[in-house]
């Protein structure tokens, strides 16, 4: 008996160590691409689906400007468009697709009885692209919180744990049979400084993204932060429970925090502020159980109610995610406006006449740094990237028929060789995701930021395959390229 007992003991303990999932040890790295619902799918009435705030955004509020919608996207919901996008990313030899999943499709009021429709409709989706040699990268949460969950608090009310878990479970039990490496949750940080776009545009101010929350709002973005980390983690553990097989991680928007080169103390405080909020809050919590010293207690002097409760950080460290989703564009360069006295007011910037995309300055170095400290600071966990990728103005001009995105092209054969580098330093990358696969509805920005490897005529929804999309297949087939192979 006693030696049942022993077993019994020691078993349980190395469970509660070992994280639910040990990868396994050499599978085939993923070569893929991503997207998500919102931007792609369209439809967004067909089935019974339920509105998600962003139909509330776009198609009640304008947000995005007069007559810019979700309703039609690049009609990805439709299966005769979306096995020709499959037949695509097959011929571009793509091993892995990472997309999202409408949770108001899934849940039309946001809690209630499983549509079905829904769930037939991503099923079919998941088989046609197994049936293509494409894994799935299912991603549960890419912003579509059902408006009337939104109109409840969204992520601000820490019901929003309960709410999500649901929703999880529903997904588990109906797609772990199909798929083997979930996305919880996509970019925390930017669905927040989106949201605070919405609301400034809503009260008739500009309204740009800032990507560091200000001071008004810090306080609302770290009580999010840890609400959607704790939602996380409580799916992660209801998936361990009921024994479900896979792989469990978050998407985070990890951005190496840099300065000016004459950079003043002031400046170098407010970048490693920035580089606490964004960066190290999330991963502090995942591979450390604690939330960053210097947020809290900034949070702490200024009264802030953020809603992190005693436990909280060690409540996500304790769901042991299975990998760590990166999805990098650019780094942040921060600055101390002058005058400032409180690190808070901390701002982030882009500095001038430096090569850069939409989103950033285009930075590979940075990209290897960032999965260097990932390697040397956090333990080296299991990383897929789950976004990469870029857009330039001008770069996606349609001329006699063909799209000679030169830049992106570039963009993506530097980015691959830095991340190839960490990986042989030591880095466990066992995937990449290009942003996009598509060109498609970019958010507050509408139709005009071109992100795809595949072009889009959106009033025809005709689809040519860019320069980019032929490169990235050399480097899927193993080549070794440098820019030069994009030509000029
Ligand atoms: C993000 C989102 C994507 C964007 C992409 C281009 O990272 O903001 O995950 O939905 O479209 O990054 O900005």
């Amino acid at each position: 008996m006693l030696k049942h007992v022993l077993t019994a003991l020691v078993l349980l303990a190395a469970s509660s160590i070992l994280p639910a999932q040990t990868p396994p040890a050499h599978e085939p790295f993923r070569w893929g691409a991503a997207s998500a619902a919102y931007q792609v799918e369209g439809a967004s009435t067909a089935d019974n689906k339920g509105k998600s705030i962003w139909d509330v955004y776009l198609d009640d509020d304008h947000l995005a400007g007069p007559g810019i919608s979700g309703a039609v996207a690049i009609n990805f919901y439709d299966r005769a468009q979306y096995l020709k996008d499959i037949a695509l990313l097959k011929g571009m030899g793509l091993t892995s697709y990472r997309f999202s999943i409408s949770w108001p499709r899934i849940l039309p009021d946001g809690l209630g009885p499983v549509n079905p429709a829904a769930v037939a409709h991503y099923r079919q989706f998941i088989t046609d692209l197994k049936a293509a040699g494409i894994q799935p990268m299912l991603t549960l949460y890419h912003w579509d919180m059902p408006a009337s969950l939104a109109a409840a608090g969204g992520w601000e009310n820490r019901d929003s744990i309960r709410w999500f878990t649901r929703y999880a479970e529903v997904v588990f039990a109906n797609f772990a049979d199909q798929v083997d490496l979930f996305v919880l949750v996509n970019e925390p940080a930017i669905e927040r400084d989106l949201k605070t776009v919405a609301e400034e545009r809503l009260a008739g101010q500009p309204g740009d993204l800032r990507l560091l929350p200000d001071a008004a709002h810090l306080a609302v973005s770290l009580k999010t932060y840890n609400h959607i980390l704790l939602a996380s983690a409580s799916a992660k553990e209801s998936f361990n429970a009921k024994g479900y097989k896979g792989r469990l991680g978050i998407a985070l928007p990890l951005l190496p925090a840099l300065t000016a080169p004459n950079a003043s103390p002031a400046d170098l405080a407010a970048a490693n502020f920035g580089d606490g909020v964004l960066n190290r809050w999330f991963l502090d919590a995942l591979y450390k159980g604690t939330y960053p010293a210097d947020i809290l207690a900034l949070a702490k002097q200024k009264g802030m109610q953020i809603d992190v409760q005693p436990g909280d950080a060690a409540k996500v460290h304790a769901a042991h995610f299975d990998y760590l989703g990166i999805n990098y564009y650019a780094p942040a360069f921060y600055r101390q406006p002058a005058g400032a006295t409180d690190v808070s007011a901390a701002e982030y910037y882009r500095p001038e006449g430096v090569d850069s995309a939409f989103n950033g300055p285009v930075r590979p170095d940075q990209f290897k740094a960032l999965l260097d400290r990932i390697r040397i600071d956090y333990g080296n966990p299991t990383v897929f990237i789950t976004e990469n990728g870029a857009g330039f103005p001008g770069d996606d001009l349609l001329v006699h028929g063909a799209v000679r995105d030169v830049r992106r092209c570039r963009y993506i054969v530097t980015h691959v060789n830095a991340m190839q580098q960490a990986i042989a330093a030591g880095s466990d990358v066992r995937g990449y995701h290009l942003w996009s696969s598509h060109d498609n509805l970019e958010w507050f920005s509408g139709y005009g930021g071109r992100y795809g490897l595949i072009y889009v005529d959106f009033d025809t929804q005709q689809r040519i395959p860019k320069l980019s999309a032929s490169v990235y297949a050399r480097l899927i087939r193993g080549e070794h390229l440098t820019p030069e192979a994009c030509g000029n």
